[in-house]
Order: C-alpha cells, then sequence, then structure tokens
C-alpha cells in the first residue's frame, strides 16, 4: 500500500508547546483563579505522564491536594478551569510566541506539493490546535489538514488508539497507507496501537522516553541543509521498509 497520508501530533510534535505554552496558561489560570498551586518546569514534566489539560489538572489534585477530590463540584470547577487556561493559551499562541519546531513547515509542504493527504490526531482542545496552526504555520493551513482530530471527540485520550482510529475512519484509509509523527510515548502507544507506522522527534520532555516500535527517532525533522533532514522520498523508504518488516 503506497504512503498517501501524514497523520501530525501537535503538542511537542508540530511546535515544542509544553514547556512555555500550556504550562505558562495553566499557571496564569490557577493565578486569575486566586489558587496559589505553581506548575514549575520539572512537575509540569511529571504531570505529563497524564495527557488532557483537565484529566492532567485532576491527576494534580489526587497528587497533592487529595482533600478536594471530595467536592461536589470538582468536575464544573476542573471543567472551569481549564476553559479559562484555554483562553490563556490562545492568548499566548496568537501572540506568535510559539514556532513551529525544525523541518515542520518544510515537510508539509513537500507532502502537499506531492498531493499527500493530511490530517492531525492530538489530546489538545480543538481551538488550540486553529491557532498554533493560523499563528505558527501559516494563515489558511488550517485547510490544509482534511482531518483534526482533538481533544475530547474520542472517550479515551492518548495512550489510548482512539483518537487516531477516529482520524483514520475520517480518512477513510488503512493504517498501512499512512504514517504518524509524534514526540512522547503515550503518542507513541497511542498511534502504534492504531497500526501505524511512526516517527518519533523528541524534545526536552521526552529525551528519555521508551520509544520501543518506533520507525526511527531523532531529535527533529531537520532544516534543508542538515544531515539528519526528513524527506518525503525518506519517509516513503522507511514507509516501504516498515511494511515489507524490515529496518530500513
Ligand atoms: C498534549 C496533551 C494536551 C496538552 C494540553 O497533546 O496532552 O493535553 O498538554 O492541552 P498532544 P489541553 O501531544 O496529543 O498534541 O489543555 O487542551 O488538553
Ligand atoms: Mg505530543
Amino acid at each position: 500500500m503506497p504512503l498517501q497520508a501524514l497523520i501530525f501530533d501537535v503538542d511537542g510534535t508540530l511546535a515544542d508547546t509544553e514547556r512555555d505554552g500550556h504550562r505558562i496558561a495553566f499557571n496564569e489560570a490557577f493565578r486569575q483563579a486566586g489558587l496559589d498551586w505553581h506548575w514549575d518546569i520539572p512537575l509540569y514534566g511529571a504531570l505529563l505522564a497524564v495527557t488532557g489539560g483537565k484529566e492532567r489538572i485532576r491527576y494534580f489534585l489526587q497528587q497533592f491536594h487529595p482533600q478536594l477530590l471530595d467536592d461536589a463540584d470538582l468536575d464544573s470547577r476542573i471543567a472551569a478551569l481549564h476553559q479559562s487556561k484555554t483562553r490563556c493559551y490562545l492568548d499566548l499562541v496568537a501572540s506568535g510566541g510559539l514556532p513551529m519546531r525544525p523541518g515542520v513547515a518544510r515537510l508539509i509542504a513537500e507532502a502537499r506539493d506531492a498531493g499527500l493527504r493530511l490530517a492531525i490526531a492530538t489530546t489538545t482542545t480543538p481551538e488550540n490546535v486553529v491557532v498554533l496552526l493560523e499563528s505558527s504555520l501559516a494563515k489558511g493551513s488550517t485547510a490544509w489538514f482534511e482531518v483534526i482530530g482533538a481533544g475530547d471527540i474520542v472517550p479515551a485520550k492518548k495512550p489510548a488508539p482512539d483518537i487516531y482510529t477516529w482520524v483514520l475512519e475520517q480518512l477513510g484509509l488503512p493504517a498501512s497507507a499512512c504514517l504518524a509523527f509524534e514526540d512522547s510515548d503515550n503518542g507513541l502507544r497511542a498511534a502504534l496501537g492504531a497500526g501505524l507506522i511512526t516517527l518519533v522527534t523528541t524534545n526536552d520532555y521526552t529525551l528519555d522516553h521508551v520509544f520501543d516500535g518506533a520507525t526511527a527517532v531523532l531529535p527533529d525533522l531537520g532544516s534543508s541543509d542538515s544531515p539528519q533532514c526528513v524527506t518525503l522520498a525518506g519517509l516513503r523508504q522507511w514507509h516501504a521498509a516498515a511494511q515489507a518488516g524490515s529496518v530500513p
């Protein structure tokens, strides 16, 4: 089956959004709510074990403020706090502060020129995807992605494969016709769980993650003049080799 579509994760893959994006937005939302919670860089790295912002807040309470779990209105309080965080994050992204990672725009342009279909499979909130693409990739680039699977559209978030399975269903393609891009162990497990050949680009938070099963693990997709520049030709080779069951 030839390679027909590329499916991208967002946070950590398209852009390095966690440390200087989502984490800052969570802390601003806590401040605006009058809470003395502060997620510093190491703590946030530990909390990233749980995908989904609402789920991450609950995980934080379980670990550090279990007495608050008995609050009868906990779900609505978490939802309201997360909506505030999303507003803060959207403002931050719209300011242009979170650029695409090296090679992402180049590879997407090459894939578009070659007629490959593009999709997104992410745990983050849908609005976050649109603002990131429009602010950091290109105006109108949201339309380049035929399917955007994001956030609560599926019952179970990564590492469950649900979001990737949903995107494949919307594309009407088998996993064997696609290739996924991820940055984390949760994301890799989700993509592999959906049967997808997966390429990992690591970041500061995921360098020490276990990436067993990834077709390749790279620091980034590379700029056109770098030796490890990931090109469409290279993707096709990885895809063909993985389908043939051989390591490229
Ligand atoms: C990463 C996530 C998201 C973000 C926060 O998503 O787990 O939850 O950390 O975004 P992915 P929200 O790597 O799948 O793109 O607060 O909107 O969930
Ligand atoms: Mg990610």
